[in-house]
C-alpha cells in the first residue's frame, strides 16, 4: 500500500510485483492434455498440411459457433490476407483506424489502399454513419473490428454493405466466444477472422480462422492457404503457405478445452477491477455487456486527464515502475504509423475520436495468471496516484527539468 509519494517506484520507491503483471500473458490449460497430444502428434508423425488435430480443430470451432465453414490458419494476419483475395477485395476498403496495426497491413500487404474511418467513442468501433460518406467508386469493402470483443453495428454495416454493393468482413481478432444482439460473433457479414495467438485467451501458440457461411468463399480461402493446390500437383489460384500446424492445433485444442475457465478468471478480474474502480473520478472501466456473452479478456480504461489530473502516459508510467506493464493499445492509431503516416498525413483531421481515444486508453493485466489480490493492488496504486496528482505532476515536473527532488 502506497502511503506517501516517496512509495511509489516511479520516485526511488519499493515496486508494488516482484515479477512483472502483463496485459497478454498466455492462459496454458491441461498441460498433461498438452503433452499427450503432443506425443501422440510425433508418434504420427504428422505435423502440419491438413493433420487430425487441425481438422478436429476446425470442426470443434465452426460446431461451437454454428457456421458452415471454419478454415485455420497460421495466424489472424495471414487470415485477414486470404480473406480480403478471397472476398476479391482491391482499389479501396473502409476500415477503423483505431485498431491493431495488422488489420491496416493485411489491406495494404494486398495492394489495397485502407481508408480509414472514425470511430463511435462510446464503443470504440468503426461508426456505420461516418462509412457510407467515405464510400467511392474504388471502394470494394468494409472492414470492421469487434473492438475488445464488443461488436460491431452488424446491422448498419451490413445495410451498408447491401446498398453500395460492397464486401464486408470482420477482424473478430478479440471476440472469438462473444455475442452480439444478433447472435454469436463469427457469423456476420461475408466472413470474419479470429486471432489465437498467445496473447489471445485461447491460443494456439500463434494461429487463426476464417469462418464463414459461404461455400465459395470458404472454398477460396482453403485453396489460397495451401498455395493453390486441388490436388498433389494442380494450382488453380495464386496462393500463398497460410496453413496451421498441428502443433497449434494441438495447443488450440487443449486450450479450447479450459475456454470457460478462461472466461470465469478473465471475469472475475473484471469485476474487480470494476469494484475497486468504480469511484476513483475521472477513471472508467469500459463496460461489457452483460446481456451479451463475452470473453473479458480486455481490461479497458479510459482516463479523462481534466478529472483525474493524472495523463494516461504519466499513469502508465507509474504502474511500469510498479511492475504493471499496463498497454496504450492502439497509441497512436494507425493512421500515424507508417506507411499510412506518410501516404495520409492529414488523415488526423477526419479522425477526431480515433485520436482522443488513442490518448484516454489504458489496458490493465489479467488472465489466468492474475488473482483478485493482485487487481486490488493495482486499483490502489491507480486510486493512489489520482488521489494525489497534483503532487505527483509538481514533483515529476521537478524530476523532469532535471532538478533534485524534494
Ligand atoms: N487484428 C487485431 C484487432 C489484433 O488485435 C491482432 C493482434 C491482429 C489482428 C493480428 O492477429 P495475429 O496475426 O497476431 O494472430 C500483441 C499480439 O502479438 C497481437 O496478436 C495482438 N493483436 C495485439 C493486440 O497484442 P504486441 O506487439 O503488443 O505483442 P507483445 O510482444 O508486446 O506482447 C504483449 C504482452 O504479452 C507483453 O507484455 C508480453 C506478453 N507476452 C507475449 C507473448 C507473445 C507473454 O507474456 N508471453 C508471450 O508468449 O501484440
Amino acid at each position: 500500500m502506497k502511503v506517501s509519494l516517496q512509495d511509489l517506484a516511479i520516485f526511488g520507491g519499493t515496486s508494488s510485483f516482484a515479477r512483472p503483471l502483463h496485459v497478454g500473458r498466455p492462459n496454458i490449460g491441461d498441460r498433461a492434455a498438452l503433452r499427450a497430444r503432443m506425443d501422440e502428434m510425433l508418434d504420427r508423425r504428422w505435423l502440419t498440411n491438413g493433420g487430425p488435430y487441425l481438422e478436429e480443430f476446425e470442426q470443434r470451432l465452426a460446431g461451437m459457433l454454428g457456421i458452415r465453414h471454419c478454415v485455420a490458419t497460421c495466424n489472424a494476419t495471414v487470415a485477414l490476407e486470404l480473406a480480403a483475395r478471397a472476398l476479391d477485395m482491391r482499389g479501396e476498403v473502409i476500415v477503423p483506424s483505431f485498431t491493431f496495426i495488422a488489420t491496416a497491413h493485411a489491406l495494404h500487404w494486398q495492394g489495397i489502399t485502407p481508408i480509414f474511418c472514425d470511430i463511435d467513442p462510446r464503443t470504440h468501433n468503426i461508426d456505420p454513419e461516418r462509412v457510407e460518406a467515405l464510400v467511392t467508386p474504388r471502394t470494394s469493402g468494409v472492414l470492421g473490428v469487434h473492438v475488445w470483443g464488443r461488436a460491431c453495428d452488424v446491422e448498419a454495416l451490413g445495410a451498408i454493405a447491401r446498398r453500395n454493393g460492397l464486401r464486408l468482413l470482420y477482424d473478430a481478432a478479440h471476440a472469438f466466444g462473444c455475442s452480439s444482439r444478433e447472435g454469436m460473433i463469427g457469423s456476420f457479414g461475408d466472413a470474419e477472422v479470429f486471432s489465437f495467438h498467445a496473447t489471445k485467451f485461447v491460443n494456439a501458440f500463434e494461429g487463426g480462422a476464417v469462418v464463414t457461411n459461404d461455400d465459395s468463399v470458404a472454398e477460396r480461402v482453403r485453396l489460397m492457404k495451401n498455395f493453390g493446390f486441388v490436388d498433389e500437383d494442380q494450382v488453380v489460384y495464386s496462393g500463398s503457405n497460410g496453413k496451421m500446424s498441428e502443433a497449434s492445433a494441438a495447443m488450440g485444442l487443449t486450450s479450447l478445452e479450459s475456454m470457460e475457465e478462461f472466461i470465469a478468471i478473465n471475469r472475475r478480474n473484471y469485476r474487480g477491477y470494476r469494484r475497486g474502480l468504480g469511484d476513483v473520478p475521472g477513471i472508467q472501466v469500459v463496460a461489457c455487456d452483460a446481456q451479451q456473452r463475452h470473453n473479458y479478456q480486455y481490461v479497458v480504461l479510459e482516463i479523462d486527464e481534466r478529472v483525474t489530473g493524472v495523463s494516461r502516459d504519466l499513469l502508465q508510467q507509474i504502474l511500469r515502475a510498479e511492475n504493471v506493464l499496463a498497454r496504450r493499445y492502439f497509441h497512436p492509431g494507425c493512421h500515424r504509423m507508417e506507411p499510412y503516416r506518410t501516404l495520409f498525413p492529414d488523415a488526423g483531421r477526419t479522425l477526431p475520436h480515433t485520436e482522443a481515444l488513442t490518448a484516454r486508453v489504458l489496458l490493465l493485466p489479467t488472465g489466468t495468471t492474475v488473482g483478485l489480490e493482485e487487481v486490488g493492488r493495482v486499483c490502489d496504486i491507480i486510486r493512489f496516484a489520482v488521489e494525489n496528482a497534483s503532487a505527483i505532476a509538481a514533483r515529476r515536473g521537478i524530476i523532469d527539468d532535471g532538478a533534485a527532488p524534494s
